[in-house]
């Protein structure tokens, strides 16, 4: 059976808009995702009849928004095949989560020459963190290489992991390659030194269905709002075990069980990583994304968003002058290019005249740019929603600019 785009993006009152008089073709999925109308009732509802600050609270309303605070996070359990509710810690997002992990987990016993091993194709919030580490503890940064695919050299992956690596840090799947890591591989490297594993789900979670224990990773980090959610929630799933011995990295109403002036017992898991007034609806709202997401058949839209892929990355590669970025054999729908004779930049306006949403930028992946050797990409990021005639708009107005700077 096909899989029936159409009846999905009827969901989404967004991808109804026209932008500059042409219907929004909408393209920049890796940065934000559009919103179901089901995310989008839900966070009505939840204001009009049940807002309240959560916990403690002996009211009606209070329960009310207690309950369905925290029945999201059983949700997010279950969807990211987490075994106990307390390992998983909302966050506003993957960056703060990354942070959480840096400055919660390694920060308090990181000794100087300690080693981060990450990979060349991290996002900006999975780099800049252990810098700041770095800074305070004298850790050291290791960097595995990717090729001219965007694919990394797992050789010289493993051969960085040593007896001083404290921990393995990777992006599950690169937001401007579309290259999706072989993980397992490069966690069971890790295990066979002892070494746990943080996987930046960001970029996964929106297209494939993710199993924490069957990964066998020991922190997973994502974002509501790539995955049909909210902005402002994001998540941070730990293993027990190494979460239960963590100290607070915030402090605040909440992660607290009592308070004198001279010593504060703290909360437990995993209220202790949750300090002060939460994003109560944005919880809400990735619930329902969840639920939402459990209506479809996930297994074919990734099948339809692959099909659009590689539509477009075989129709752009015919134009004289493109450039594709990010040519991995496993790639997410990702397509990231460049043009001999426009600017990133200037293929954006371009495109955004044409009605075509895509991402102009570095994407907040600058080491990547420097291994191209560009400045930035133009990047058209899918989603379950997308079309082939999303591919063909696309495909049209990058034909348009290509005309244009000839
Ligand atoms: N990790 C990856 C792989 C990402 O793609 C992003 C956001 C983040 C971490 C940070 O997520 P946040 O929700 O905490 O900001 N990526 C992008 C992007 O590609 N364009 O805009 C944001």
């Amino acid at each position: 059976m096909s899989f029936d785009a159409e009846s999905i993006r009827a969901q989404f009152p967004a991808l109804a808009l026209h932008v500059r008089d042409k219907p929004l073709v909408y393209l920049d999925n890796a940065a934000t995702s559009q919103k179901p109308r089901a995310v989008l009732d839900a966070i009505t509802l939840y204001y009009e009849r049940e807002n309240s600050n959560v916990h403690r609270g002996v009211h009606h309303l209070s329960q009310v928004a207690t309950l369905g605070y925290e029945n999201a996070r059983d949700k997010v359990r279950d969807f990211i095949g987490a075994t106990a509710r307390e390992e998983i810690i909302w966050t506003r997002g993957t960056t703060e989560a990354i942070n959480l992990v840096a400055q919660g987990y390694l920060r308090p016993t990181a000794q100087p020459g300690d080693e981060v091993l990450i990979t060349e194709m991290e996002h900006h919030s999975n780099i800049v963190p252990w810098q700041i580490l770095r800074d305070q503890c004298g850790i050291v940064l290791k960097v595995a290489p990717i090729d001219d695919t965007g694919t990394v050299d797992m050789d010289a992956f493993r051969a960085l992991i040593s007896e001083k690596t404290r921990l393995v840090s990777v992006v599950h799947v690169s937001n401007s390659l579309g290259t999706i890591n072989p993980v397992r591989e490069m966690i069971a490297a890790a295990k066979e030194r002892g070494v746990p594993v943080l996987l930046d789900g960001a970029q996964a979670v929106p297209h494939m269905p993710v199993d924490v224990v069957e990964l066998d990773c020991d922190f997973y980090a994502f974002s509501g709002h790539k995955v049909f959610g909210p902005t402002g929630i994001g998540v941070l799933w730990g293993r027990r075990e190494i979460l239960e011995p963590m100290g607070p990295w915030q402090g605040g109403g909440d992660m607290i069980k009592h308070v004198t002036f001279e010593k504060t017992i703290y909360n437990d898991l995993p209220y202790r990583f949750e300090a002060g007034t939460p994003h109560i609806e944005g919880a809400i709202g990735l619930g329902a994304a969840i639920d939402w997401l459990g209506t479809i058949d996930r297994e074919a839209a990734l099948a339809h968003e692959h099909d659009l892929e590689r539509h477009a990355s075989e129709e752009l590669a015919k134009l004289p002058g493109l450039r594709l970025i990010g040519t991995a054999a496993n790639k997410a729908a990702v397509v990231s290019f460049v043009l001999a004779h426009a600017h990133a930049h200037d293929v954006g306006q371009i495109l955004d005249g044409d009605g075509v949403a895509v991402r102009v930028g570095h994407h907040c992946t600058q080491p990547v740019m420097q291994h191209f050797g560009v400045p930035a990409t133009a990047r058209a990021s899918f989603a379950y929603y997308n079309t082939h005639e999303d591919v063909e708009a696309l495909v049209r107005a990058v034909k348009h600019v290509s005309e244009m700077f000839a």
